[in-house]
């Protein structure tokens, strides 16, 4: 049996990464087997409950409110739609929602409570309950826990070192503190990353190196191949080839045998042939619904006729771990602090993320 290894050199994940291609799947494909089902692969569905406006500058993404995309922002929805979106996402085969804000952090506040009670209004639906809203204190992440949170997705992204080039308003550190937060609680850690941003393969192994660092390691890692949305200062992005994909899930396979590897965004890119290696590779999770938070996604049918043709089956919920107790609000242990912690911004400056700025004003000022 392989033993999870916390001390991974970037050498050593490089020298696996360009491994002859056959060496790699084969070596992959069978630590994926000593400790997963190889025919079955946990659905999630992404529900997007607070849309676009974002103040951040992560120059991939389409909701930052400070570049010029097309994307329909929306307020905080109602526990009521989440219910609905939830129960559909039951009917079509998910086990997970994961509900997505484009929050920098969480505030203490009515919409926090709001959350809370989408988290346990999901739970008490049993299927697993994931959120990803930004940086959280400890005392957040002990609340979405008691909620009968499941699981919480902060992804590091990238290499410390490319993070620079992407994001200037927080720091490397903030995300490992959240992921260090949340792992004081019974939630399970969701991080992992994008390909495709410019980065170069050492940097994809430094990001593998700092996410097999974590003790223990997170439980579902994403992969996502970046999405290049027009506005953001990554449009002219070339898409990830389907080989980089497979390495990347591949290798991560090999880092984390446990973790469960999650084909995330860039499906609509991938031809079935190429999403079955992924999965041959060690990926075991997808992302399922015609739409990510904002952008396209293949439609549910389709991947269930993918399964069909792969003999797949979706993972029952709770199968990793016993689902968590939900403690009704006035039951509840913990209050809120109203903290206001001095989450980092480094605030240098990104030359493609200013131009993409001045670019949206210029668009603007043109129409
Ligand atoms: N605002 C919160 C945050 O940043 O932590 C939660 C939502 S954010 C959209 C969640 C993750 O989605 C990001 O960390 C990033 O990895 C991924 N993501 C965002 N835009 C993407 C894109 N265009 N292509 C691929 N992945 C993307
Ligand atoms: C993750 O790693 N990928 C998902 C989820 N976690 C939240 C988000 C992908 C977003 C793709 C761009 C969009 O649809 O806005
Ligand atoms: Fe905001 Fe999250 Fe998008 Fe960054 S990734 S701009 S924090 S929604």
């Amino acid at each position: 049996m392989s033993v999870t290894r916390h001390d991974w050199t970037k050498q050593e994940i490089l020298d696996i990464y360009n491994k002859p291609l056959m060496d790699l799947l084969y070596e992959a494909a069978s630590i994926h087997r000593e400790h997963h089902n190889p025919n079955t692969v946990q659905v999630s569905t992404l529900l997007s409950i607070k849309t676009g406006g974002c103040p951040e500058d992560c120059g991939y993404c389409p909701q930052a409110a400070r570049y010029h995309t097309d994307i329909e922002g929306n307020d905080l929805m109602s526990v009521q739609q989440v219910k609905a979106q939830a129960l559909r996402a039951r009917a079509s085969g998910s086990s997970r929602v994961c509900m997505g804000a484009a929050w920098r952090n969480v505030k203490d506040g009515p919409e926090f409570e709001n959350v809370l009670e989408m988290v346990r209004t999901i739970n008490k639906l049993d299927m697993e309950v994931c959120c990803t809203l930004g940086m959280i204190t400890e005392n957040q992440a002990q609340r979405l826990a008691e909620a009968g949170l499941y699981a919480y997705n902060h992804n590091l992204d990238t290499s410390e070192e490319y993070y620079k080039e992407v994001i200037s308003t927080r720091g490397y550190e903030d995300r490992l503190q959240t992921i260090d937060n949340v792992r004081k609680t019974n939630v399970t850690v969701c991080s992992g990353g994008i390909i495709g941003m410019g980065e170069k393969v050492e940097d994809r192994a430094g990001m593998l190196v700092a996410l097999s660092k974590l003790n223990p390691q997170p439980e579902s890692v994403p992969i996502n191949a970046l999405v290049a949305v027009e506005g953001t200062p990554m449009e002219e992005e070339k898409p990830v080839a389907i080989w980089d994909m497979i390495r990347m899930v591949a290798t991560t396979r090999i880092i984390m045998p446990r973790t469960q590897v999650r084909l995330s965004a860039g499906r609509t890119d991938m031809s079935r042939e190429g999403q079955a290696m992924c999965f041959f590779a060690g990926a075991n999770s997808i992302f399922a619904g015609d739409k990510l938070l904002t952008t396209p996604n293949p439609d549910v049918n389709e991947d269930m006729e993918m399964f069909s043709l792969l003999g797949l089956e979706p993972q029952k919920p709770f199968v990793k771990k016993a689902q968590p107790e939900t403690v009704e609000a006035e039951d509840s242990k913990f209050e809120a602090l109203g903290e206001k912690p001095k989450w980092s911004r480094p605030e240098h400056s990104i030359e493609r993320n200013e131009a993409a700025k001045h670019k949206s004003k210029k668009v603007i000022a043109d129409k």
